[in-house]
């Protein structure tokens, strides 16, 4: 348990402020940064700049990892096919809280089987100052598909709770984990936590099974809103705070009865369960402010969300957000969201979850393709688009996964953007990690997203761009090439120009000191 953090002492010790470069390899569908115990790339550190300067960080599919460099922007008069323009920084969207990923058993289990020296590298990756700068984080209730054996905290029929304890799970894989990241964060303001559950104990359940067909008994709503109070009381006890909470994970499976973890809820039941139990059992608590998350579902749902949860009053009071996982993306358009703004209250919108190769348990897709930029890509345009969309934020599933993408105790593997390599002591950072990383590092919690205009050949040269501005007033711009070769675009900021070449499928950040 405490060997993560002895470990770190240590490390301290050690502690290098240059930078290290990929330690790139090809691999199966393109390239990873390989770390070991000796051995991790890093972010360049951000440098100071003078007004006009710019520093560009860039990750592309020919070229793995952050490199950066700086300039200054020269007013050059050339003409570019693309040009970008922020023109305005009081034309300001939603505020950013952050990306992260989920602290799943499987997350733990693939961190804690590599040597100390490997595992502090992991985390620094995710959450050190070189790192990319996590600052929300998932936390499962309990066990999810992505564990070893189906479990909760109070597996023997017990009405009063008592018998509730947190498991080896939480001693071994999740507490001392999350310990490690709010130490690397320098405490929880810094890596906001919410938490989300999978399946009650069988005994509250309809079909006594984790998955399936299967709800909560009625009789037993209000005991299983008390089981969420005893899980925050006993994460407190080891010093670990929540920010928020979701209201059931992926309620639809217990309704279409999936092998996943799960309780269903309709979504009048789920206005019942919030209304009447978990919304009152959490106001009413020590976790009063905790901020209360709905859906935590598909984008497909939202409309039956909207016309059932969030148009009922009762209900709404106690909603403060909306969760969205990405896994009907593909069939639902984008357009849906704005769904999540019609009702009386102003609610946030977050991402929950995401992660690709998850077709691999219809037979569809294969779980990891080690190193495929598309993946990459995948998360950079789910991201830039929810942020289009007033997200505040982007998670991640699991933060690291095996070479076959485990363990998962249903036989449900997926992509990860870690995947480690146990028999070498190795992990591999995807271009999925670093598509994330760029936005988590650099579009830091308190950015505010501010207008962008793009003109020119943008639907031919199918550039995405976005742009922040950090609460240390650097402006942000993103700028994501699709596909391609390198071509060169033009940059306006408050009348200041640049030309920019960028490579063909890469995602650029440019940071700017006005
Ligand atoms: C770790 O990676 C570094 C950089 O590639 C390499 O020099 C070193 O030999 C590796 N260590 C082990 C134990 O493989
Ligand atoms: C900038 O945006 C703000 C907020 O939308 C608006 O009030 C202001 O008029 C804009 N300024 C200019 C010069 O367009
Ligand atoms: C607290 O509980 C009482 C009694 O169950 C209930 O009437 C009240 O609405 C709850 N308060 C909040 C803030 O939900
Ligand atoms: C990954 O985890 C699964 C358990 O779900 C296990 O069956 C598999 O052997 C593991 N793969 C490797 C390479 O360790
Ligand atoms: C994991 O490491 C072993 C030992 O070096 C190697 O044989 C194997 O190919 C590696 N697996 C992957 C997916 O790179
Ligand atoms: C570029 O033009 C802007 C606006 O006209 C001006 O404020 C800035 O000083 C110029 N920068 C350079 C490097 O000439
Ligand atoms: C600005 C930029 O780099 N554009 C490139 C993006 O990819 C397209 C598609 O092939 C290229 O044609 C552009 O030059």
């Amino acid at each position: 348990m405490g060997k993560v953090g002895y470990f770190a002492i240590f490390l301290a010790f050690i502690a290098t402020v240059q930078s290290q470069s990929c330690n790139s390899r090809t691999v199966d569908y393109g390239i990873v940064c390989v770390c070991n115990a000796s051995y991790c790339d890093t972010v360049p550190a951000l440098e100071e700049l003078s007004s006009g300067q710019y520093q560009l960080y860039t990750t592309s599919k020919n070229n793995a990892g952050f490199s950066t460099s700086i300039g200054t922007f020269s007013n050059a008069t050339d003409s570019a096919s693309v040009t970008v323009t922020v023109s305005n920084l009081s034309s300001t969207h939603q505020t950013i809280i952050g990306f992260g990923g989920a602290f799943t058993d499987a997350t733990g289990i693939n961190i804690v089987i590599l040597s100390e020296a490997a595992q502090e590298h992991l985390l620094q990756s995710y959450y050190g100052e070189n790192g990319i700068q996590y600052s929300i984080g998932r936390v499962p209730i309990g066990g999810t598909d992505y564990s070893t054996r189906g479990y909760t905290y109070c597996d023997n029929e017990d009405e009063t709770l008592e018998s509730f304890a947190l498991q080896e799970e939480d001693f071994n894989y999740k507490i001392p984990i999350i310990q490690r990241a709010l130490e690397l964060r320098n405490g929880q303001e810094n890596l906001l936590l919410y938490a989300s559950v999978w399946s009650a104990p069988l005994w509250m359940k309809t079909n006594d099974a984790y998955s399936g067909k299967g709800k909560v008994q009625t009789k037993y709503l209000e005991l299983w809103a008390q089981y969420f109070l005893k899980f925050f009381d006993a994460y407190a006890e080891n010093d670990i705070s929540f920010w928020g909470v979701t209201t059931q994970n992926e309620p639809e499976n217990g309704i279409t009865g999936i092998v996943i973890p799960n309780n269903g809820f309709t979504a009048p039941e789920m206005a019942d369960w919030i209304k009447n139990y978990m919304g009152p059992a959490i106001r009413n608590s020590s976790y009063s402010s905790l901020k209360i998350i709905a859906h935590d579902d598909n984008r497909a749902l939202l409309p039956v969300l909207s016309e059932v949860v969030l148009s009922d009053d009762d209900a709404l009071h106690y909603i403060d957000g909306i969760g969205l996982h990405w896994y009907t993306d593909f069939i639902t358009p984008a357009t849906v969201l704005n769904m999540a703004s019609s009702s009386k209250k102003e609610l946030f919108r977050l991402s929950t979850e995401a992660c690709t190769g998850y077709f691999a348990i219809e037979g569809l897709d294969i779980p990891i393709r080690l190193g495929s930029w598309d993946r990459g890509q995948d998360y950079i345009s789910s991201i830039m688009t929810h942020l289009e969309y007033d997200f505040i934020g982007w998670t991640d599933w699991n933060m690291a996964l095996n070479t076959t993408g485990g363990p998962n105790y249903i036989d449900n593997p997926v992509d990860s953007p870690i995947i480690v390599n146990a028999t070498s002591d190795e992990f591999y950072k995807q271009p999925m990690f670093y598509g994330l990383g760029h936005f988590s590092k650099f579009i830091v919690p308190g950015s505010v997203r501010i207008d962008i205009e793009l003109s020119g050949l943008n639907t031919l040269y199918n550039i995405h761009a976005l742009a922040f501005l950090r609460p240390d007033g650097k402006v942000a711009v993103v700028l994501n090439n699709r596909s391609g070769s390198s071509k060169t675009i033009k940059v306006n900021i408050l009348g200041s120009t640049q030309i920019l070449s960028l490579d063909g499928n890469s995602l650029n950040t440019l940071l700017y000191t006005v």
